[in-house]
């Protein structure tokens, strides 16, 4: 079978064919960091924007470190497909907002050029929460650039940009972060704290903060073989998504940008109330349904919601700790809000591992679980569903699930994890030795006994009891 290319467009069904025509696009954003989330939300968004309001806005997009996404769509003229997944049906199209696609790791010098032609005016990143050296307590720098890192290539690309007198640039982060856009700007003036680049950035860069959510599983075989079904062509860069997908953008482009409100994406001043219901009422749920359902041997998000307790559960948390936590974008309520999440997270065709989400948990449970339990510890509340999560992901990091068999520990962290929990033998040994993580819990909260006792009471149930029975006992 063929593979997709500017040559076998014809074979594709007509309703799947690209919205823009590939190659007569120029660029006009570097995105950093090609990962299946790009390559389903902003990219599908900025081919639909250029479709209906024009402009030179091809995405050379940078993968950092693998070559694998890069040699596939180099031979498929940068052409990839989405496949819409859903009980009620799947939808594929092709996607041709990709002008260039590049390796940083074999040629850090052609990115660093991109990122100082004039021609590109917008900077996107999806390079995951630990990219951002950041303690996410403290905000704090924790390392350098090293070379070739995400930073460094920043960093470099825009010192590159200012001696060419390049114009004006909007770097973007499209991570779970809080205050993604503020941290990127934090990053790059701890990077490069004073100078002529100091100074070109305080007056040329912007650093617009985003809200963004679509649920992209890893792709598999069967991902690639949906595409190839729909499409009648092999697509070696295909991904699958649920087909709800959301933007919020603070509208601070100094050089221009795509026309986002034309494919759906919401233009503000402030996307902070956006990022803060997501990240805590649909990522911090996501978190604890994953290491939860991963406790006990559920392979995906949706079985796993299907245990007895696990959705009572789950609302609880949201009704409970993180409704009282934040005020949510108006018009909008956090239950309804985390119903229908619910509901994006039950549909089987789906197929998103829970061992995924589980990934990086030292890096997310700040942001998802973390600052709701300080918000509702502020307001003299016991956000008992949240510290559930944490005592979850806890018994994760033991490696075991309740069935004896091993957990994969991904994690930046995975190291000082193991180290802490090498003398633990009781619950309140790992609570403590887990607590003790500077890096992940803030001084207070750790010193925190309400907190502490509920994290210990959570503990030795998940642990003397298993994930379902808890769960089953709990709601
Ligand atoms: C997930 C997110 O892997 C994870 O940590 O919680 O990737 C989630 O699927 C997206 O944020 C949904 O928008």
């Amino acid at each position: 079978m063929a593979l997709i290319s500017s040559g076998t467009l014809a074979r594709v069904p007509a309703a799947a064919r690209p919205l823009v025509t590939p190659g007569t696009v120029r660029t006009g954003i570097v995105h950093l960091g090609l990962g299946a989330f790009h390559r389903a939300h902003q990219a599908v968004y900025t081919e639909a924007a250029v479709a209906g309001g024009g402009g030179d806005w091809g995405i050379a997009a940078v993968a950092p470190r693998s070559t694998d996404v890069v040699d596939a769509l180099r031979a498929q003229d940068l052409l990839f497909s989405v496949t819409s997944l859903a009980s009620t049906g799947n939808a594929t199209r092709v996607i041709g907002a990709f002008s260039e696609v590049l390796h940083a790791a074999s040629g850090p010098e052609a990115v660093i050029s991109k990122i100082a032609d004039p021609g590109v005016r917008v900077l996107t990143l999806t390079v995951t929460e630990k990219a951002y050296l950041l303690d996410p307590v403290t905000g704090r720098l924790l390392a350098t650039a090293l070379p070739g890192t995400v930073p460094d290539l920043l960093l470099r690309g825009l010192e590159a940009r200012r001696r060419a007198d390049a114009g004006p640039l909007a770097v973007v982060s499209c991570d779970n972060l809080p205050s993604n856009g503020r941290r990127t700007r934090s990053l790059v003036e701890q990077l490069c704290p004073d100078g002529p680049l100091a100074d070109w950035i305080a007056a040329s860069v912007t650093f617009p903060g985003t809200m963004v959510d679509r649920i992209v599983p890893a792709s598999t075989p069967g991902t690639l073989a949906a595409a190839e079904a729909a499409l009648g062509v092999r697509d070696l860069a295909a991904v699958g998504a649920e087909p709800y997908q959301q933007w919020v953008i603070e509208d601070d482009f100094p050089g221009g940008r795509p026309a986002w409100e034309k494919a759906g994406a919401i233009l503000t001043d402030d996307a902070g109330p956006w990022e803060r219901l997501k990240l805590r009422a649909l990522n911090g749920v996501h978190s604890g349904i994953a290491y939860l359902g991963a406790l006990a041997g559920r392979d995906t998000v949706a079985s796993a919601l299907e245990m007895p307790g696990m959705r009572e559960v789950m609302c609880r948390f949201i009704a409970d700790d993180v409704a009282g936590s934040l005020a949510p974008p108006p018009g909008v309520t956090v239950v309804a809000y985390g119903d229908s999440v619910l509901e994006r997270f039950a549909d089987p065709a789906i197929a998103h591992r829970t061992v995924q989400v589980a990934k990086d948990g030292s890096q997310k449970l700040p942001q998802r679980v973390l600052h709701t339990i300080a918000d509702r510890r502020a307001a003299g509340a016991s956000p008992r569903w949240a510290v559930l999560v944490v005592a979850a992901w806890m018994r994760y990091a033991q490696g075991v699930a309740d069935d004896g068999s091993a957990l994969p520990l991904d994690d930046p962290l995975a190291e000082e994890i193991r180290t802490a929990l090498s003398g633990a033998r009781t619950p309140s040994d790992v609570v403590a030795a887990l607590l003790g993580l500077e890096a992940v819990f803030p001084r207070e909260l750790a010193a925190d006994e309400v907190v502490r006792t509920l994290c210990v009471d959570w503990l030795e149930a998940l642990t003397r009891h298993g994930a379902a029975d808890t769960l089953a006992g709990a709601a």
